[in-house]
């Protein structure tokens, strides 16, 4: 049996990971593997629970009640589902992981980066990824694609959408600064640029992880 690998996206809003998470997956299981797409927050019954309070711009939350909901979605996400998956020798995707929370709540909303790094190792129970693509792109950019799919779907904005650029960009510099601290587990790719081009790129680091090209 293979063995499993967890490969995680992240970066700001708008930045492309649902749309390259699934196109990804695609080309995984186009080689034969088994893959698992799954996000945070979310991704288990309790987890879309948590989610649904977590983004819900009309409940009213702490920025440590905040921290702690996601962490809790993290918990039960990394036992119920990301450690059975990979021990199990799947692929695993997740839109989002640990990083988002140094990013939003450590450079966003100023919380310890070391006391995250302790609550991050209590959440993940030793389950860290063999690759993360950060998507980089310029808020404003990010903010504008999630404005278009809201005008074309309807869909609401969620609690962090409604925060100001200058936080956006601070998250956009955790990302930047985690992957300046951490190069051999984190990739930056340019996100600002058309989607077939963005998932070349992807596909190319992915390739490196796991020693075979992909298709599609
Ligand atoms: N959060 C946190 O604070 N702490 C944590 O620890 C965790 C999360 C885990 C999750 O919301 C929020 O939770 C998130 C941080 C916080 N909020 N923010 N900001 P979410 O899951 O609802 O939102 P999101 O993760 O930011 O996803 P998103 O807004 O859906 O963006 P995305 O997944 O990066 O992008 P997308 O859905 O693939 O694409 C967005 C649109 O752009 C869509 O219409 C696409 O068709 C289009 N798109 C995608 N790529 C391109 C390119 N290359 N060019 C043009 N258009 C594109």
């Amino acid at each position: 049996m293979a063995n499993g690998i967890f490969i995680t996206l992240e970066g700001v809003e708008g930045s492309g990971k649902t749309t390259q998470a699934a196109i990804l997956g695609d080309a995984l299981r186009q080689t034969g593997r088994r893959v698992t797409v799954t996000h945070e927050p979310g991704g288990t019954r309790a987890g879309e629970t948590i989610r649904a309070i977590f983004l819900d711009p009309a409940v009213s939350l702490d920025v440590a009640a905040e921290l702690l909901l996601v962490l809790a979605d993290r918990a039960q996400h990394v036992r119920e589902k990301l450690r059975p998956a990979i021990a199990n020798g799947e692929v695993v995707i997740s839109d989002r992981y640990s990083d988002s929370t140094t990013a939003y709540q450590g450079h966003g909303r100023g919380f310890d980066l070391e006391l995250l790094g302790n609550l991050n190792r209590l959440a993940t129970d030793g389950v860290t990824p063999d690759l993360t693509i950060v998507l980089d792109l310029p808020v404003e950019t990010g903010l504008e694609r999630t404005r278009a799919r809201a005008r074309g779907t309807g869909r609401g904005s969620d609690r962090f959408e409604g925060e100001r650029a200058e936080f956006h960009r601070k998250v956009r510099g955790g990302f930047l600064a985690i992957a300046k601290a951490e190069p051999g587990r984190v990739v930056v790719i340019d996100a600002d640029r058309a989607i077939d081009v963005v998932t070349a790129d992807i596909r190319r680091a992915v390739e490196e992880l796991i020693k075979q090209p992909l298709r599609g």
